[in-house]
């Protein structure tokens, strides 16, 4: 057995990156302009296509002895009413479970199994939300600041998008007076 070696990384509070920084993925309205609602907000911003997340992932090797960890930073705003959001996966070995713990700002949690039970939680400093084995993923930036937050699950997980592409998320998170609200997916 080959020994791997003791290392650390450093969180960066005021902007959520890591240090080093590992191995970073920027997603653009351009990379999930297929998932938003309101295809006609999506064509009037795709020109600037704004920066919606970036993942911050300390590289380890993906298999079953590891552990993967990363941040997200998922920015705020809104594609028409609907709030910046992440893709959202199962993971391709769909039995691996995650933890997300909550580090700067605020935002909802939103998971589904195959069989179309859905679940929030919210999200704030301090929050520590499990993600059990079967359950498709998505983040929310409910807020007007960056939320941000990491996340731990095990290293030969894997992401599986597919689904979510094609069906997306049961509900939708929506702006409405001033709050968030869970709306009806029409495409699920
Ligand atoms: C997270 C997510 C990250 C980005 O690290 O991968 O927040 O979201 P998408 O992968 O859905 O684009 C995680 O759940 N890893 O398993
Ligand atoms: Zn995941």
């Amino acid at each position: 057995t080959k020994i791997f070696q003791p290392f650390s990384t450093m969180y960066e509070f005021d902007s959520g990156a890591l240090n080093p920084q590992g191995k970073l993925i920027s997603r653009r309205l351009s990379d999930m302009s297929s998932m938003y609602q309101d295809s006609e907000a999506v064509q009037a911003l795709l020109n600037d296509n704004p920066l919606i997340y970036e993942v911050y992932n300390v590289e380890v090797p993906e298999n079953e002895e590891h552990i993967q960890h990363c941040t997200t930073i998922l920015y705020p705003g809104k594609v028409g009413s609907e709030f910046f959001m992440t893709k959202g996966h199962y993971h391709e070995i769909i039995n691996r479970a995650e933890i997300y713990f909550c580090l700067k700002g605020k935002g909802l949690l939103i998971m589904q199994t195959k069989e179309g039970e859905f679940s929030s939680l919210e999200m704030e400093p301090g929050t520590i939300a499990y993600v059990p084995p079967y359950w498709a993923h998505r983040t929310v930036n409910t807020g007007d600041e960056t939320f941000v937050f990491f996340a731990a699950y095990p290293g030969d997980a894997g992401h599986d998008y597919g689904l979510i592409e094609t069906e997306g998320f049961v509900k939708a998170v929506m702006e409405q007076a001033e709050k968030y609200a869970l709306v009806a997916n029409p495409s699920y």
